[in-house]
C-alpha cells in the first residue's frame, strides 16, 4: 500500500480488473441470523480472507420491496474480492419502506463494526451504503441521516422523497433506461439533480436495462460501484481515471453525468 494513502488496498487497477468477475482478494463469508441482531433482518458478510492487509472499508447493501438478500447477493463476493467487507442484509419485513431501510442499513453498519465476528477487519471510519429500489431509496435516507458515510450508491432507487439537498456523502445514482417501476424521469434523475451541486456526485443510466437489472451480475454496475467505493471509501485516487473524465455513452451506458474532477 502506498505511503501517501494508508487506505489503498490491492494492485493498481485497470479497466479489465474492475470489469472482472472477481478482484485480487480471496473471500470468505459468514451468515448473520436475524435472531442474533436487532434493527435489521440479518444477512451475509463477505470479506477478504487474508488479514495481512490490515483493515478494510465496508459497505452494507439493502434489497428492494418484497425481496431478500439473495436479490443482491452477487455484489457480495464481487465487491469483497476487490478489498471491502460487504454486508448484504435482509430487512425486518420485505415490505419495509425506504426510511426504514435507511435505518436498517445504519443498524447493520453498527452491528458490523461493533458486534460482528469480523469487526476487527473493518475500519469503522470508512463506511458506505448501497441498495436496490426501496433499498436504494433507503441508501439516500441513510446518507442523509449519517453524513459521516463516505459513499452511497442507490441502484434503480425508489423513494417518495425526490429531493436530497441534505446529503453530504459522495453519491453515485444508478438508473436504468427501461425502468417502468422507478423511472429515471421520476426517480434517479431528480435524486441526482437535487443533490448539492458542490457534492462529489454522478449519475449513471444503464442502457437496455430494467428496474431489476441490479438483481443479477452486471459488469457496468460493478465497475462503477467498485470505482466509486475505492475512490471515496478508500480515498484511492488510482480509480479516479475510471470516473473522470465523465464516461461516454456506450452500448451499456445510456447517459453519464457528474462533476469532475473529484
Ligand atoms: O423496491 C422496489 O422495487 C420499489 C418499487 C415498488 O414496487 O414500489 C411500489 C410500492
Ligand atoms: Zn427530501
Amino acid at each position: 500500500q502506498a505511503a501517501d494513502n494508508p487506505y489503498e488496498r490491492g494492485p493498481a487497477p485497470s479497466n479489465s480488473s474492475i470489469e472482472a468477475s472477481r478482484g485480487s482478494y480471496a473471500t470468505s463469508q459468514t451468515s448473520v441470523s436475524s435472531l442474533s441482531v436487532r434493527g435489521f433482518g440479518g444477512g451475509t458478510i463477505y470479506y477478504p480472507t487474508s488479514t495481512s492487509d490490515g483493515t478494510f472499508g465496508a459497505v452494507v447493501i439493502s434489497p428492494g420491496f418484497t425481496a431478500y438478500q439473495s436479490s443482491i447477493a452477487w455484489l457480495g463476493p464481487r465487491l469483497a474480492s476487490q478489498g471491502f467487507v460487504v454486508f448484504t442484509i435482509d430487512t425486518n419485513t420485505t415490505v419495509d419502506q425506504p426510511a426504514s431501510r435507511g435505518d436498517q442499513l445504519l443498524a447493520a453498519l453498527d452491528y458490523l463494526t461493533q458486534s460482528s465476528s469480523v469487526r476487527s477487519r473493518v475500519d469503522a471510519s470508512r463506511l458506505g451504503v448501497m441498495g436496490h429500489s426501496m433499498g436504494g431509496g433507503g441508501t439516500l435516507e441513510a446518507a442523509k441521516d449519517r453524513p459521516s458515510l463516505k459513499a452511497a450508491i442507490p441502484l434503480t432507487g425508489w423513494n417518495t422523497d425526490k429531493t436530497w439537498p441534505e446529503v453530504q456523502t459522495p453519491t453515485l445514482v444508478v438508473g436504468a433506461d427501461g425502468d417502468t417501476v422507478a423511472s429515471v424521469t421520476t426517480h434517479s434523475k431528480p435524486f441526482y439533480n437535487s443533490l448539492p451541486s458542490s457534492l462529489d456526485k454522478a449519475y449513471l443510466e444503464l442502457r437496455g436495462a430494467t428496474h431489476f437489472t441490479p438483481n443479477t451480475s452486471n459488469t457496468t454496475i460493478a465497475k462503477y460501484s467498485i470505482s466509486w467505493l475505492k475512490r471515496f471509501v478508500d480515498n484511492d485516487t488510482r480509480y479516479e481515471q475510471f470516473l473522470c473524465p465523465i464516461p461516454s455513452a456506450s452500448l451499456t451506458i445510456a447517459e453519464y453525468r457528474g462533476n469532475c474532477p473529484h
